[in-house]
């Protein structure tokens, strides 16, 4: 392959970077911000692995002007943030918290200010915690309310934002969060997680409607986590327990927004949404996406176990060490971003794809005041590599986000992984750009 180059990539290709409000944050109560799910989960005992919360982060409420300065310096064009909604509307719904939305106005302006275009998320995770009193995701009130939390957000950002996207990865906050437990809320229940499955579609639909009636020139997506997995082995048992995966994984958040219903067929443990679904929902389900974003980390290499999903998760790369593995122990697979992309291009439902995340976690040390980090560096180069391959094969994508900018907390991790082009000195909140920030720097400005 020859050298890779930014132009390659088309000149009206998106470089991004991409970050969320409770990761780097911080000012947990601060200005009337309501608590959020996170809040309430991190302060319970051993919920996160180093006993860290998101109570300060990196400060970001406060220091926002300088990281988009960063943004802007390392040369990317866009900046990829999510909204909190506690700290707009702190008890879920009907009070608006004014200062909560003039923090993310004042944001909006930082990036416009410096040329770096605003992509905003509406929802990275941090439920109101008066939501998830009334039964979170699992009540399908939640569908409205969640609609009128767009609504408020629109009416004050509208008129400078203009890529928005409704969710980060329900597949991760549905499944992690309500069937394994180990994200907030921290419930593990069967029935719980699906209603929230159904309920997270429902309220994808109807936040798209909201912005398109609200907004003359949205540009409206969404993100999805696509995890292409592997069974090791053969047999029908193995296909069978592959494609239950990959329709739990990849396709019961993707396809009901498309038109193709539940991937109930493959996946037998999603039967029982059978029970949350209403007469008129098939349609009310229905977005016509401008884009979609494809969020890829690693693949899955999974063994038939009888609960295959739940046990295999952290452990898949056990009997794979020839592959390169990062420190939250994931494999490091290129090729898998490029069958990820293409998976999504081939249900022929979106013109436009975007990688909205990508990047990876690898122990950093600070060396006088730098940070070698070649293995990130190399890491992006070969997963750049792969976006040029798709495109080269003709699926649309127009942009790539890194995960992330700075270190941050790295939810039920805690600040262990560091997935940032640039360091963050956690107890000064001093920045210190990595070499592999360097190398966008040098990249970008070509
Ligand atoms: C996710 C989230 C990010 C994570 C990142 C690294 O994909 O889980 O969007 O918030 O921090 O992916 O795990």
């Amino acid at each position: 392959m020859t050298q890779l180059a930014r132009g390659q990539f088309g000149d009206e290709f998106t470089w991004g970077v991409a970050h969320a409000a409770y990761q780097v944050e911080g000012a947990w109560d601060a200005d009337g911000k309501g608590p959020s799910i996170w809040d309430t989960f991190t302060h319970r005992p051993r919920t996160v692995r180093d006993r860290s919360n998101g109570d300060v982060a990196c400060d970001f409420y406060h220091r926002y002007a300088g990281d988009t300065a960063l943004v802007k310096r390392l040369g990317f064009g866009a900046q990829r943030f999510s909204i909190s909604w506690p700290r707009v509307l702190p008890d879920g719904t009907g009070r608006v918290n004014r200062a909560g939305l003039d923090f993310y106005s004042r944001v909006v302006d930082a990036c416009l200010e410096r040329g770096v275009e605003p992509w905003v998320t509406l929802y990275h995770w941090d439920l109101p915690e008066a939501l998830q009193r009334r039964g979170g995701w699992a009540n399908r009130d939640i569908v409205d309310w969640f609609g009128e939390y767009v609504g408020v957000v629109a009416d004050a950002l509208g008129d400078r934002v203009r890529h928005w996207m409704i969710f980060n990865e329900p597949c991760s906050f549905t499944l992690v969060g309500h069937l394994a437990g180990q994200h907030a809320p921290g419930v593990r229940s069967l029935r719980k997680f699906l209603a929230a499955v159904h309920h997270v579609n429902l309220a994808q639909a109807a936040g798209a409607r909201v912005l398109r009636d609200s907004l003359d020139d949205a540009d409206v997506g969404t993100t999805h986590i696509v995890t292409p997995s592997r069974m090791l082995g053969t047999t029908r048992r193995h296909q069978r327990a592959a494609r239950s995966l990959d329709a739990l994984l990849n396709r019961a958040h993707l396809e009901p927004n498309f038109g193709l219903g539940y991937p109930i067929a493959d996946c037998p443990l999603l039967r029982g949404i059978r029970r949350y679904q209403r007469d008129g929902d098939d349609k009310a389900v229905l977005v016509d996406w401008d884009f979609i974003g494809v969020q890829y980390y690693t693949r899955l290499l999974v063994h038939p176990l009888p609960v295959p999903l739940l046990h295999a998760l952290p452990r898949y790369g056990r009997d794979f060490r020839r592959y390169e593995i990062t420190a939250t122990g994931w494999e490091v697979q290129p090729d898998g971003l490029h069958e990820a992309l293409t998976k999504v291009h081939a249900y022929g439902k979106v013109s436009r794809i975007y990688v909205t995340e990508n990047g990876a976690a690898f122990p950093d040390h600070l060396v006088g005041d730098r940070i070698h980090d070649d293995r990130r560096t190399a890491f992006y180069r070969d997963h750049l590599e792969q976006v040029r391959r798709a495109q080269s094969d003709g699926v649309p994508v127009h942009g790539y986000f890194c995960w992330s900018l700075l270190d941050n907390f790295e939810w039920a991790e805690g600040f262990g992984p560091r997935f940032g082009l640039v360091y963050t000195e956690f107890a000064t909140q001093r920045r210190i750009i990595k070499d592999s920030g360097r190398w966008f720097q040098e990249f970008l400005a070509a």
